[in-house]
């Protein structure tokens, strides 16, 4: 069978490579200063529902049977559709709205062939789930994961003319992360920008620069990885001109750098939101960020900014464009966070995936904290070894890829996830593997409260710096009462962030408060909330549950119609909730 055997060679081959680790794990620091050429814009596109492509090997473009000869195809490039990358197939028509499977997108670019020693990645923003390339007929490598960028060395592939087939699949699967059910839009495709990134034969690789941790403020930690080291360069330059440092730091035997410079920069936070002009320089190589520097930790109940006690005024936010859209514009996200402003918020919990890398560096530059989490939302096959290697991955991918942004301040492990044996297993691992990389932040998740004892209980909250509590008491619960005796009856040693609590409203149906979707009634649920969550000290901050309504497919129902209502703000951003100005003025008084 045709079909079959190019299943096995394909799939068996490719899951082997990527369990080694030997494809899809090229890793690059994402930063300007460096020569790149976008790939985005119009590609071709094709709609795969039975993977005939993959089985049918148009990557190869000529069909040939297994003794080599021709066979008679009946596909053409030329006739593929014309889609925008970044984006997502969901909006190109209608019938692609709730389509889940494979497509593939294709893109011809000429490359001016590289004359000396350099080397060249091709960078994929995100793609929702799986992934799979080939670049002139060559296989690179598969992805697994729909939220974070991955890279391939294509080096040796690029040509002058250059044809890249990137195949898609958003098919929800048991054992994925997220896994079958979530609360959001499973949108599918490019949903992020896909680039070359040209850099010299010893480049630098990962680098990460930040106050020493425990609260020193006089003193920088650089940290710098070289790839491709062959010896060449024995130093690299440090210059952040604004605090006159230029430094010339010795590279070891391994093609790495770690130093600490003495230096006393102004501190990043929401009202100052003071960042620095950074430029590294390695033999060839030069990357520059805007970089921040702050310190968060916790003592007792109290989270520190700068040493400072803080309480965190923030929202939840999917990443949506008004425009019903996984793929956001600059000025989509930079609205999100005046927004968020405006609503006197110092913080917001990017809910329940990576978003874009630019929320995070808008987020730096506008001052706004961040909370960043990975997909481990409710059930998935937590004793699957696989599973926890894709959760650990996507975990890895996102601090590698936001370790410079001084507005992440909390990494989240996980949502509302059982309480069992595997699940304590598999995300004290995610926490450890957190802490291992990346000691300047605090780790979280949404943990679990025993509805038996009326308590905050989870074995979890031992392994974790923050114990986010989601709660619908006023919705899914009518009353407060039990909220109340959940909070009297729990002693916890960490501050509690409330990581979710909301309710669902039209928007612009108005009636009485205890009419349910109505704004009325929404709001009646704010005004109870918070008079009962600001009697507890040990909750350091509120996320409510949402800054706007969000597409979900689980939602296809009366009122609801496709949406998660509990936004404080409508889905296409123009109408305001009245819960909008209860959260507002809340705010306005811490
Ligand atoms: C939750 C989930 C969130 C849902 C929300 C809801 O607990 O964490 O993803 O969308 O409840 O609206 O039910």
């Amino acid at each position: 069978n045709f079909d079959e055997s190019f299943d096995n060679v394909l799939i068996f081959d490719y899951d082997k490579a990527y369990e080694e680790g030997t494809v899809g794990a090229e890793e690059l620091i994402y930063s300007d200063g460096r020569e790149r050429l976008s790939l985005n814009g119009k590609w071709r596109f094709h709609v795969d529902v039975f993977d005939s492509a993959i089985r049918g090997r148009f990557f190869d473009e000529v069909l040939k049977d297994r003794q080599g000869r021709d066979i008679p195809s009946d596909f053409s490039f030329e006739t593929w559709e014309e889609v925008e990358v970044p984006g997502q197939w969901n909006t190109v028509r209608p019938e692609y709205a709730l389509y889940e499977g494979t497509s593939l997108y294709l893109k011809d670019f000429d490359y001016s062939t590289l004359k000396g020693e350099e080397k060249v990645f091709l960078r994929i923003g995100a793609a929702n789930y799986e992934c799979r390339v080939w670049l002139n007929k060559q296989y690179l490598g598969k992805h697994v994961g729909g939220f974070t960028p991955f890279m391939f060395d294509v080096t040796h592939q690029l040509q002058e003319k250059n044809r890249l087939l990137i195949y898609v699949n958003n098919t929800r699967k048991s054992e994925a992360v997220p896994s079958l059910n979530f609360d959001w839009f499973n949108y599918g495709g490019l949903t992020r920008g896909v680039e070359l990134i040209k850099v010299p034969r010893e480049y630098i690789k990962t680098f990460k620069l930040n106050l020493v941790s425990d609260n020193q403020y006089d003193k920088l930690e650089l940290q710098v990885e070289l790839g491709g080291y062959i010896g060449r360069a024995r130093v690299c330059t440090l210059s952040i001109p604004e605090l006159g440092i230029s430094r010339e730091l010795e590279i070891d035997n391994k093609g790495k750098v770690q130093a600490i410079i003495k230096a006393k920069p102004e501190l990043w936070s929401p009202d100052n939101p003071k960042c620095y002009q950074v430029k590294l320089k390695c033999d060839e190589d030069e990357v520059t960020d805007q970089i921040g520097f702050r310190q968060i930790s916790t003592s007792g109940h109290r989270i520190l900014l700068n040493g400072k006690d803080i309480f965190l005024k923030g929202l939840c936010v999917h990443e949506e464009s008004p425009l019903h859209q996984r793929s956001v514009s600059e000025e989509d996200i930079r609205e999100v966070i005046r927004e968020a402003k405006t609503l006197n918020c110092n913080f917001l919990r990017l809910t329940h995936y990576p978003h874009s890398e630019k929320m995070s560096q808008l987020a730096d530059e506008m001052g706004i904290m961040l909370w960043e989490e990975i997909p481990v939302y409710w059930c998935l096959e937590f004793a699957n070894p696989t599973t926890y290697k894709n959760a650990q991955n996507q975990m890895r991918e996102l601090i590698k890829r936001d370790n410079n942004r001084a507005s992440v301040i909390i990494w989240s492990i996980g949502n509302e996830n059982p309480d069992t044996e595997e699940r304590l297993a598999f995300m004290s691992g995610l926490a450890h593997t957190v802490k291992e990389m990346d000691d300047s932040r605090l780790v979280a998740a949404s943990c679990l409260i025993d509805l038996d004892l009326y308590q905050i209980k989870d074995r979890l909250t031992e392994h974790i710096d923050i114990i986010g509590v989601n709660e619908y008491y006023g919705w899914y619960f009518r009353d407060y009462d039990g909220l109340i005796k959940i909070l009297d009856n729990s002693h916890v040693d960490k501050p509690v962030i409330i990581t979710e609590t909301g309710a669902e409203a039209v928007s612009g149906r108005h009636g009485q408060a205890d009419e349910l979707y109505t704004e009325e009634c929404q709001d009646a649920m704010y005004q109870n909330q918070f008079k009962v969550i600001s009697k507890y000290a040990y909750i350091r901050g509120i996320t409510p549950w949402i800054m706007y309504d969000h597409a979900s497919m689980r939602r296809m129902s009366t009122i609801q119609k496709g949406y998660n209502l509990k936004g404080i703000i409508s889905n296409d951003r123009k109408h305001k909730k009245l819960a909008y100005y209860t959260v507002q003025e809340f705010y306005s008084k811490y």
